[in-house]
């Protein structure tokens, strides 16, 4: 049986032979043409004109389209308010503005080079401060309270407070933003999109065209990545290329440059987070108070469902008896600031394993003691500040274990010595945890459906809403068709995703593509196996089925379905041990006209939060996880490296451990670079400066803990989730929080009793200017 087992990656031999394709990877067609964004030299300001004349008439160059050629203009995801392409009022550097359209890359590349503007250019809103000066919020999330956080505060014997500062972070995935539109007959389009939510680029090219739904697919095979970036951000750059199909009448390729995307596509919300807690002599967390503000860039984008995810994950892992947390979102001149890998979550959680750090610092203690004390329970302390009980949730056991596995009190020791006496390092081991809540917190996106098509052969044909990035959805829905009719997953395939199969669909986010689309996929093909069982039931009772009579008609109340067992290829009557093998019966199916194909819809039962009281379940499930680290700093250079990581998940019962451990190591890695390295460097006008891979430092492998271990607990529990499993693509990037954590630690030696304050990316230029300001004590 195929679930919790190790089998491949239904692309793993693509992907290293090269013969997975992607959207540039589609062959030529006749006539096809090339598309490329015209992007504005200013981040604010008015567009007055464009004058691309000269562009137009530069060798290869065939058209060129600006905001006035499209039927509609203004999109966005939850707010309506971004231009495809700008018409006057300009939101950011590098904003679409107008695109070019030719035969030949390189040349429309030295087409736009010609190309000038006339702008009247305004004071750019490039910081959070400069944002919350101005006081041009998009967006008030919370406040989420519980108990009285005022009278806790007064009457607590110590309090700290101060500001937690992040930064973005580039998804860099590996295929830019990419679209292929095709034009049909009478007007349709079909775009091939490497889109994370092809029914929102179906929905946003139909409206751009002036078509309606109805003559608009959009298809995706897979992306090379999307880690959030492609949830929104995919459809705009779709829509350019099915205006040129559209206009042009020919098939239109938009791939964007590596520099290009950077440039032009949203972020990681950096967050500026105002803290005041207050603690016991113990560290045991007494009130929190917090404000926090995301840079939403120039348009709302996502950044509200952003925002309110931060503050449900303010806790991290601890329970807080007293809180009171808020946030806004800043409006500022900065590309559009979209999901990304947590979605908020690691900005919310972040804030805390920092505020313990500091705790632990003037405390005197160790932090894991505080994370220890403070970390929820599971009969008492267990509900959160938004008023939903935790269930399933083994927290403290994983702290527990982990510091056993990874011997965390004899390498405290041995890391106290080594500071002591080492010249020119010093060393820092953290904790961090991950309560990561699972669901769409706008509820209406916790939905989705499948169909399951079985051919006379004997293989199955699946689709659903679910698009594949890299992150393995396509493999779990494989397996759980497989498991539901006992063949091997050889026996199944997952097609591309399609709005012409599956419509309404959610984007694959929120870590949540397997749970929904697999439990829609396992619906339907639950529906056949019952018609098999039913068929088989009457070969048993002996009904006649020839060309007089055929198979009585279904009756779910008649059909005895646990009696029948289907294994192994073959279907058993377990009470009569008598067999029929798969293919025999769905011919005897066929033949009596029998449906063997199905289509489902499922939704997460059991949400429900009001944001009026900031109370309710807004989450299904909580994946959670613990990693330790250890960072070796020089202190000559303040540059550092992970020398060790150890980390402990409850994924549930995995429904393919082997795929979830590249997902936890692969988001842990993500995470530490984002609290590391990955800095994005900006000139005075508010140019992206670090546009590239030579000035923009995603971790390498050298980066990566010289020792990495990943365990997982025995969790059965989980009866929330498909086969007792957990959804694990998000929960683990917050584990990469540890790295900084750990860098904050190991500056604590150093500290001369101040406390250590970072922001991230804690770079080495940071923490070489932190150990500095000991050295002036
Ligand atoms: N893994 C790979 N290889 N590539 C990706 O783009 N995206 C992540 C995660 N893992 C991603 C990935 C993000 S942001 C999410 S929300 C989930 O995968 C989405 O897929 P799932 O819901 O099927 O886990
Ligand atoms: C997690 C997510 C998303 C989310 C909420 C989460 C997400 C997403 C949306 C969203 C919200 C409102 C809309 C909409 C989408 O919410 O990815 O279209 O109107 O797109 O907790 O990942
Ligand atoms: Mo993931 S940020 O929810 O696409």
């Amino acid at each position: 049986m195929s679930i919790g087992k190790n089998i491949p990656h239904d692309s793993s031999t693509g992907h290293v032979s090269g013969t997975s394709v992607f959207i540039d990877d589609r062959l030529m067609q006749h006539g096809e043409v090339l598309v490329l964004p015209v992007g504005v030299p200013a981040a604010a300001g008015t567009l007055k004109a464009i004058h691309y004349e000269k562009a137009l008439k530069a060798p290869g160059v065939l058209a060129a389209f600006t905001a006035k050629d499209l039927h509609h203009n203004t999109w966005g995801t939850i707010v309506v308010e971004q231009p495809i392409l700008v018409e006057s009022k300009i939101g950011y550097y590098e904003e679409p503005a107008m695109i070019l359209v030719g035969t030949n890359y390189d040349q429309l590349l030295q087409a736009r080079q010609l190309i000038t503007f006339d702008i009247e250019k305004a004071d750019a809103v490039l910081t959070i401060d400069a944002g919350i000066e101005k006081k041009d919020f998009m967006y008030h999330a919370g406040p989420m309270k519980c108990g009285d956080v005022d009278a806790a505060m007064a009457s607590a014997p110590h309090r700290l407070s101060g500001i937690f500062e992040c930064g973005g972070q580039e998804h860099f995935y590996l295929e830019s933003q990419a679209c292929i539109a095709y034009p049909l007959e009478d007007g349709q389009i079909e775009v091939h999109s490497s889109s994370q939510h092809p029914t929102e680029t179906q929905h946003l090219v139909a409206e751009a065209l002036g078509l309606s739904l109805h003559q608009v697919v959009c298809v995706v095979k897979r992306m090379g990545g999307g880690f959030g970036g492609k949830e929104s951000q995919a459809a705009p750059f779709a829509a350019m290329a099915a205006l040129v199909a559209q206009k042009m009448n020919r098939p239109a390729r938009l791939i964007l440059s590596k520099d290009d995307d950077m440039a032009m596509t949203g972020k990681r919300h950096p967050f500026k987070n105002f803290w005041d807690v207050a603690f016991d002599d113990q560290g045991m967390i007494l009130g929190l108070k917090c404000h926090l503000y995301a840079d939403g860039g120039a348009y709302a984008d996502l950044s509200s469902s952003i925002l309110d995810r931060a503050l449900f994950h303010i806790d991290g892992a601890y329970y807080l008896p007293n809180a009171f947390i808020e946030g806004h979102v800043v409006r500022t001149n900065m590309y559009s600031n979209t999901a990304f890998r947590g979605f908020g979550g690691p900005q919310g959680t972040m804030t805390i394993e920092s505020i313990i750090e500091e705790m632990a610092a003037y405390l005197k203690i160790d932090a894991l003691l505080i994370r220890e004390r403070n970390c929820y329970q599971e009969h008492t302390r267990n509900t959160t500040h938004y008023g939903q009980k935790l269930e399933n949730t083994p927290l403290t056991d994983l702290f527990t274990r982990l510091r056993k596995d990874c011997e965390y009190d004899k390498r405290r020791l041995a890391i106290d010595e080594f500071n002591k006496n080492s010249q020119g390092k010093i060393r820092g081991l953290s904790v961090s945890a991950t309560k990561f809540g699972i669901a769409f917190t706008a509820r209406f996106l916790n939905q989705g459906n499948a169909s399951v098509n079985v051919h006379k052969d004997g293989t199955v044909q699946v689709s659903t809403g679910a698009t594949e990035m890299g992150q393995g959805v396509n493999t779990k829905i494989q397996q759980i068709v497989a498991h539901c009719f006992g063949i091997p997953a050889e026996q199944v395939r997952v097609m591309a995703t399609s709005t012409e199969k599956n419509h309404n669909t959610s984007p694959t986010a929120a870590s949540s593509g397997a749970d929904i689309n697999g439990a829609a996929a396992l619906k339907a093909a639950m529906g056949i196996r019952k018609r098999l069982a039913w068929v088989f039931q009457q070969v048993l009772a002996k009904a006649p089925m020839d060309d007089i009579a055929e198979c009585p008609a279904f009756d779910e109340a008649a059909l005895k379905f646990e009696e029948f067992e289907f294994k192994d290829s073959t279907v058993t009557h377990l009470p009569t041990k008598t067999q029929l093998s798969w293919v025999d019966l769905l011919l005897k199916a066929y033949f009596n006209r029998v449906s063997l194909g199905e289509y489902a819809h499922f939704k997460t039962e059991g949400l429900g939060y009001s944001k009026a009281t900031g109370k309710g379940t807004p989450f299904k499930y909580f994946t959670n996880g613990v990693a330790a680290t250890e960072v070796e700093i020089d202190t000559n250079t303040g540059e550092y490296k992970m020398l060790r990581t150890d980390i402990l998940m409850d994924l549930g019962r995995p429904l393919n451990p082997g795929i979830d451990r590249g997902q936890v190591t692969g988001a842990f890695v993500q995470g530490m670079g984002w609290v590391t390295s990955e800095k994005l460097y900006h000139n005075k006008d508010g140019r992206l400066l670090s546009h590239s891979p030579t000035t923009y430092k995603i971790p390498n492998v050298q980066d990566t803990p010289r020792v990495f271990n990943v365990e997982f607990i025995e969790n059965n529990g989980n009866t929330a989730n498909i086969h007792g499993s957990k959804a694990v693509g998000e929960p683990p990037f917050l584990l990469g929080i540890s790295a900084w954590t750990a860098i904050k630690d190991a500056l604590r030696y150093k500290a001369q009793g101040k406390i250590p304050q970072i922001i991230s990316p804690a770079t080495p230029e940071v923490v070489l200017m932190e150990l500095s300001r000991y050295d002036r004590a």
